[in-house]
């Protein structure tokens, strides 16, 4: 296996005769430097597949059925692109590494660190701990490396967005007097993210899978150039943006109704008219906003952050005070990272990806149907979503994530003007090629069963 470098993702199959089959997915925290970093900072997660535990000899059911399946088997109906018209028929257009052919994928490593010397120094730490004799007991399918974005792009996204701005608080863990520590965040139940806690812990899972959460592994490559040339096309047609602003801005301001936030991660609900860095920069205010249920003029219903996460838009359907709230019940923890080189000038100007970049998306829920894969399918891909009052209205697609099998799709609310024009969305610019479904365990369990 070749050593990681700085910007240059590696992936590779590496056949292996027995034993447990492995995806690294290898990120960086912190900018790449030539300098040493003055002190080194790495750390690993290691999480299973159904495969991988079966070959540990670990068959307690974990109660999650597209964990026991996996992500394969979840491709059709999350959408994404293949071929066959049917579940038992359908191919997914994934990278080879995940079609999982040749090779089951058994388990995942996750190394984080500050450089890749010292990611590539632990992954190598990792390989001798597995090797005895000469001959390693775990086989590479892929090896993906991530990294942070370099200068003022540090924690964005490829498309432009400032990400990682929303995470919801654990309630018994994060809370500060049992309240959210920060104003507008989500405080939710332990047990929508960890098992056997808060109201996790009636579901019957075995002991061991205790304080252990599901990873949702998704590798999603997105086409820039194109994005940013349907952003000036599509909002020069638009025309309360077109009357008055020049392109840039008119394509700007598309780009933070279809996301929900500016560039610079201020949300629209508070600053609908332009960007305000300060009030992006302020955890104080940068998540202190609840929708209107009944309008779309300042954000759209199908707003990347509105649909991820409707606050109040949902609030009629609220129970009791004891019952889940029906948001929060869904929130995700989200630990992605961006993948591949920045956007080169030839592609700029071609308005064309030459080069493959994206998000190694990866999300921990103590259920899978609750958490990423019904975020994808019920609210992102569901055009209904949110219910409104006024059928009349049709919120169309999550533009940033929703996908269509036969990729045609549209959104209402981008024109603020006329909120229920439907704006056809020319493409997909986020696509699917390939993913899986760990557990992620406890270190109690993985110092204790799955040691065997
Ligand atoms: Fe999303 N983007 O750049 O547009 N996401 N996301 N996401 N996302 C968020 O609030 C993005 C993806 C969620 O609590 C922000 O931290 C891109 C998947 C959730 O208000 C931005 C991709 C899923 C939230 C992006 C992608 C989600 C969220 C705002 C793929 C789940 C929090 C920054 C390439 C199925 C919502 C922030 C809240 C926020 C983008 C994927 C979910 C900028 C480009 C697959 C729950």
């Amino acid at each position: 296996m070749k050593p990681l470098k700085p910007r240059e993702p590696t992936l590779q199959k590496i056949s292996g005769k027995n034993a447990v089959n492995g995806v690294k997915a290898t990120n960086t925290l912190g900018e790449i430097t030539e300098d040493k970093p003055l002190l080194s900072v790495v750390g690993v997660n290691v999480a299973f597949a159904k495969k991988g535990l079966d070959a540990l000899g670990v068959t307690d059911d974990l109660l999650d059925p597209l964990f026991k399946a996996g992500q394969k088997d979840d491709a059709f109906a999350l959408n994404d692109k293949g071929v066959g018209a049917t579940k038992e028929e359908f191919k997914p257009d994934w990278d080879e590494a995940f079609l999982q052919e040749n090779q089951e994928i058994h388990g995942v490593f996750l190394i984080a660190g500050d450089s890749f010397d010292t990611v590539n120094a632990k992954l190598d730490e990792i390989k001798n701990i597995f090797t005895a004799d000469g001959t390693s007991s775990i086989a590479d399918v892929a090896t993906l490396a991530g990294d942070v974005r370099p200068g003022e792009n540090k924690g964005h996204e490829h498309f432009g967005y400032m990400d990682g701005i929303s995470q919801p608080a654990l309630k018994g863990v994060d809370d500060v007097n049992g309240k959210q520590p920060l104003p507008g965040q989500s405080l939710i139940d332990l047990g929508v993210v960890l098992h056997g806690r808060g109201k996790d812990a009636i579901t019957g899972r075995p002991e061991w899978s205790k304080d252990g959460s599901f990873l949702a592994f998704r590798k999603l490559p997105q086409l820039v150039p194109e994005f940013d040339k349907f952003l000036l096309d599509a909002a020069g047609n638009i025309k309360s943006f077109d009357d008055f602003l020049d392109p840039p801005t008119a394509a700007d301001i598309l780009g933070a109704r279809m996301v929900g936030r500016w560039k610079s991660g201020a949300p629209i609900r508070v600053a609908p008219l332009e960007d305000d860095v300060a009030l992006a920069n302020d955890p104080q205010r940068n998540n202190k906003f609840r929708f209107n249920p009944e309008s779309q003029e300042i954000c759209p219903f199908a707003a990347h952050i509105r649909k991820m996460n409707p606050r109040k838009d949902l609030d009629k359907f609220k129970g009791p005070p004891d019952f889940v709230d029906p948001v929060d019940e869904h929130l995700i923890m989200r630990r992605g990272i961006p993948f591949g080189p920045e956007v080169t000038t030839e592609e700029k100007l071609t308005k064309t990806t030459k080069y493959e970049r994206g998000l190694y998306f990866v999300s921990y829920q103590a259920d899978l149907s609750n958490g990423f894969s019904f975020l994808q399918k019920s609210w992102a891909n569901n055009t209904a979503f949110p219910p409104l009052n006024d059928p009349s209205v049709v919120p169309g697609f999550d533009p940033i994530i929703g996908q269509a099998l036969d990729e045609v799709r549209a959104m209402s609310g981008a024109n603020d003007d006329a909120t229920n024009d439907s704006l056809p969305l020319s493409r997909q610019w986020v696509q699917s090629k390939g993913g899986e479904y760990f557990f992620s365990p406890s270190i109690k369990a993985l110092g204790g069963v799955l040691s065997g």
